[in-house]
């Protein structure tokens, strides 16, 4: 096969001439074509079938143990003028970086097959969506991307038709970490990745693309390419407001995407819907409105966790034709990781399990699935035009000062929000407890430019005429003094979302505070939840102390991006800071005088 767009066929040629593999394929996305590269991986070791009964059409496939995450230090933005990329990316002058890479290429594909996949991110008809081609060596890389983007007829029809797409090269190589780079050329709309094969590194239409290089493209179209969950809350008259929602890793943004709600607003009638998971691309429609498209067809979630306590719909997603990758496997032969019941025998490498080892699931291990598979899946999903958002939701795991939820003053406020947001980590995770991490909007690894741009950029869209969502921050984290979770997070979280639609419908008036609105007494609907006033009066209070802290701690991390930093954010700042001071409580000193 080959491409009537010239610039394609050109690009492919020279790849292959680079690479030098046996044969080309290109990808058509269709079933049958799905079903040989599984059965040839079955035949190489790079899928082992698992239990075919009780999950049908699902393989396991076993990465290399040095390769098993993104790897950040290792991931650059290469634009020409080493500002544009930020003190927040790794930077690569573009000659250096192109010509490190091409020597890495060269031959690389000897004895290998290409295969060529074009795909669309967004629904294929859908003004929002982008399209690119990726060419790999891997078919495991091939058969994720057909699940994760919409992949190949239909995609290269689309390009042929618009004359642009991303071009993003990758290869295995030889799973070398020492050999191994994922380099973004976000003015020439190019990836190369060499030497992993994890999905955040090597199925380039997820965070290279739809990330790194989208968010690079929304600033000069006049969008943005957000690392956020996109959810549907359907209320028992049947009006659906759409939230997106970004939370740095490991605080339950596909929880939070399939949420289940609690028992009795079921009985009332609450419905979720779940539209996408991990990105989002949303752009202003003519109403004024911000309109959200997921740009991904299927999840490529973390396994361990996922249980039918914390996300059945998750688990019946999951149930068949899933990839599975670094699970542990059980006696019958079916996948398993920590939290589910049964027993592993067989680890993540392979080897018969023993707990001396670690864990049996690696904790990084992923399912791959199709959206469509999810029982929550919303029907406006593939509108072409995307969903209207009623707000967005920026969060961080806080154990301590930060309230379950408040709302921004304005837009500016909001932004300000998601530039502070962050998460404080635990010893589990880093040995160091209760250091706080700052991650705003949740893009530290994904922002494709300097993010003083960033932040200009979400300001510019408060413009007149504009119809902005509203900008709520949650802490479903909160602990009490003995440690313990002080929310019961999950289905519970719905109760907060009911809040904040209640702001926008205007049937909460809220309680105002310097650091934004927060619900007033009463206005969360708790129900039959058995929490005492003391934990709510916490979970909702606003410490002044601690708050005059955290802003003199936002202002020192907003000035650590220097010279493009907006000077509105240091003012939205200062304003916050400003109201604190004004509503301290008077010193101890002058009470007694
Ligand atoms: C991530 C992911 O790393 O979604 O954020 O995989
Ligand atoms: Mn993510």
């Amino acid at each position: 096969m080959s491409s009537k767009l010239e610039a394609l066929q050109r690009w492919v040629d020279e790849v292959a001439k680079l690479t030098r593999p046996a044969q080309i394929h290109w990808c058509d996305g269709s079933d049958a074509e799905y079903q040989q590269l599984v059965q040839h991986m079955l035949k190489t070791g790079d899928l082992i079938e698992l239990n075919q009964q009780t999950h049908p059409g699902c393989y396991l496939h076993r990465s290399s143990p040095s390769d098993v995450a993104r790897v950040e230090h290792l991931t650059f933005v290469c634009t020409k003028d080493e500002e544009d990329a930020g003190p927040n990316n790794h930077w690569m002058a573009p000659t250096e970086a192109h010509a490190k890479m091409d020597a890495l290429f060269e031959g690389c594909m000897e004895g290998r097959t290409m295969y060529v996949i074009p795909y669309c991110m967004g629904p294929i008809d859908s003004p929002l969506a982008r399209c690119g081609v990726e060419i790999t060596d891997s078919p495991y890389v091939v058969a994720n991307m057909r699940t994760m983007t919409r992949m190949g007829a239909a995609a290269l029809a689309r390009i042929e038709r618009e004359g642009s797409f991303v071009k993003g090269l990758h290869s295995t190589g030889e799973l070398d970490p020492e050999r191994r780079f994922i380099m973004h050329f976000p003015e020439e709309l190019t990836i190369k990745s060499y030497g992993s094969g994890y999905g955040g590194n090597a199925l380039l239409g997820k965070k290279c693309h739809a990330l790194r290089i989208a968010s690079y493209q929304a600033k000069s179209e006049g969008w943005l390419a957000e690392h956020m969950l996109i959810v549907g809350i359907e209320n028992p008259k049947g009006e659906t407001h759409y939230v997106a929602a970004a939370f740095p890793s490991a605080c339950g943004k596909t929880n939070l995407a399939m949420l289940i709600p609690p028992e009795g607003y079921r009985q009332d009638g609450w419905k979720v819907w779940t539209v996408g998971d991990d990105i989002c691309w949303m752009r202003p429609g003519a109403d004024g409105r911000l309109y959200a498209i997921n740009p991904e067809a299927g999840y490529f979630g973390v396994a361990p966790g996922t249980s039918d306590n914390t996300n059945p719909n998750a688990l019946s997603t999951i149930a068949r034709d899933t990839i599975y990758t670094n699970v542990a496997i059980t006696a019958d032969n079916q996948p398993w990781w920590e939290g589910l019941p049964g027993k592993p025998v067989t680890d993540w490498q392979g080897r018969p399990y023993d707990p001396a080892n670690g864990p049996a699931a690696h904790p990084n291990s992923r399912f791959t699935v199709s959206a469509k598979q999810c029982p929550t899946w919303s029907p406006h999903a593939e509108d072409a035009q995307g969903v209207p958002l009623s707000a967005i939701v920026f969060g961080g795991r806080r154990p301590s000062l930060i309230p379950l939820v408040f709302e921004a003053k304005d837009w500016a406020h909001g932004v300000l929000i998601g530039a502070a947001m962050g998460s404080e980590t635990t010893a589990a995770a880093t040995g160091a407890v209760g250091v706080l991490r700052r991650d705003s909007m949740a893009m530290k690894p994904f922002a494709g430019y300097h993010y003083g741009d960033y932040f200009r950029h979400w300001l510019s869209f408060d413009k007149p005429g504009a119809k902005l969502p509203k900008i709520f921050h949650v802490n479903w984290f909160r602990k009490g003094e003995d440690g313990s979770f002080l929310w019961p997070g999950y289905g519970d979280n719905l109760r907060v979302l009911e809040w904040m639609i209640d702001r926008v419908e205007g049937r909460a008036p809220g309680k105002q505070t310097p650091i934004g609105t927060l619900p007033a007494h009463g206005e969360l609907k708790l129900g039959d939840l058995s929490l005492d006033s003391a934990t709510v009066d916490t979970l909702l209070d606003v410490d002044h102390a601690g708050w005059t802290a955290e802003l003199a701690a936002i202002g020192e991390y907003l000035h650590s991006f220097g010279a493009r930093m907006p000077q509105q954010l240091h003012a939205e700042q200062q304003r916050v800071a400003k109201a604190l001071d004004e509503a301290a409580p008077a010193p101890r000193s002058a009470v007694a005088s």
